[in-house]
């Protein structure tokens, strides 16, 4: 695996896995029920597997010399997001629940990172500093109508939607360059407002269902 920065690191931090859901599917594929999306560098860099829950049958869904990793999987577990260096840069991918179909969505030379699909799958929300610092930015499940939902000279990601995907949670350190917070906001990106105040590092945040 390649050596990622810190902040790459920290940003890209505990998204490794992903618990495909057991619903569903439609025109996008078959969805992979109950198994387990993971990242190896088994083959000598890190690629996008999946097995089930019992640790069988496990298939390399990726098959490419660069990073694959941060997947995550669509709600109705037809699709797979994840992130790829595979053309220059950190850009988002999304690939059917058997690896087929690979689209890529964003196309931009800063790093686009952390996907996080809307509670309805229609949305992909991520983080990318192609505005100079990292922001929350949101785009449509194809990749069309990218909005940026954060503005702020601070580092922002770790976008995590609401479970009515109605708002965003995120972390970000635009309250003290070493002093992360724990941040709301709206899923249009108003509405910004902090949860936590502590000195010490506090950061990617989950909703439960
Ligand atoms: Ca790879
Ligand atoms: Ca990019
Ligand atoms: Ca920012
Ligand atoms: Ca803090």
């Amino acid at each position: 695996m390649k050596t990622a920065s810190p902040v790459i690191a920290l940003l890209l931090g505990v998204c490794l896995a992903a618990l495909l859901a057991a619903c569903g599917g439609d025109e996008g594929g078959a969805p992979a029920a109950g198994k387990i999306a993971f990242v190896s560098d088994r083959d000598g860099d890190a690629e996008i597997y999946v097995m089930n829950a019992h640790g069988s049958e496990l298939t390399a869904l990726t098959d490419n010399p660069a990073e694959d990793s941060s997947a995550a999987s669509s709600p109705d577990g037809t699709r797979i997001a994840f992130v790829s260096d595979r053309d220059g840069n950190y850009e988002i991918y999304a690939m059917n629940a058997d690896g087929s179909r690979l689209t890529r969505l964003t196309d931009n030379p800063a790093n686009d990172l952390t996907p996080a699909w809307s509670p309805d799958g229609s949305r992909i929300a991520f983080n990318s500093i192609r505005d100079d610092n990292f922001d929350v930015y949101v785009m449509n499940a194809d990749g069309s109508s990218l909005t940026r939902l954060t503005n702020n000279p601070g580092v922002e990601g770790a976008p995590a939607w609401s479970p009515d995907g109605t708002r965003i949670a995120f972390h970000s350190n635009r309250d003290g360059m070493l002093n992360w917070e724990i941040y709301l906001m709206n899923a249009d990106g108003s509405n910004q407002t902090r949860l936590t105040d502590n000195p010490a590092i506090d950061g990617s945040p989950a909703w439960s269902p």
